[in-house]
């Protein structure tokens, strides 16, 4: 007789990480860890605390993760991970330029202006990708 448990084990999985995305939220841990994971902590939390709803750049692997658009003049918050130092450097000079260490995090303020703005890491040149402002 054919058992019918293996469609009910990933159902259980699922139904845990619900329960520990709860408790995150209890701990207020969410906005320090909005990545999806849930597998990684960081019990360093540096003292940038993202109001909710504000648009992060990660730095994750020497890659940029950008949010698919910011409101001009926005408030940014650039976050990177584990790693080297690496920064947020308009490509136009002058723009913006923010520098962050390994495991911390430092905001910037988006252009007023809406466009597509191409920007750099000062340390390493290859890194690069653009900031939408709509
Ligand atoms: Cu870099």
């Amino acid at each position: 007789m054919p058992r019918s448990t293996p469609s009910f084990t990933p159902r259980r999985a699922t139904h845990r990480r619900a329960g520990l995305a709860a408790l995150a939220l209890a701990a207020g841990l969410a906005a320090a860890c909005s990545s999806d994971d849930g597998s990684e902590h960081h019990p360093d939390t540096t003292a940038v605390a993202p109001e909710s709803g504000a648009p992060v750049i990660a730095i994750e692997n020497s890659t940029y993760t950008t949010p698919p658009a910011v409101r001009p003049g926005e408030e940014i918050v650039v976050r990177n991970g584990a790693g080297p130092e690496h920064s947020v450097t308009s490509d136009t000079e002058g723009l913006f330029d923010v520098h962050v260490d390994g495991n911390e995090s430092a905001t910037f303020t988006a252009p007023t202006t809406a466009g597509g703005y191409t920007f750099h890491c000062a340390y390493h040149p290859e890194m690069h990708s653009i900031l939408i402002v709509e």
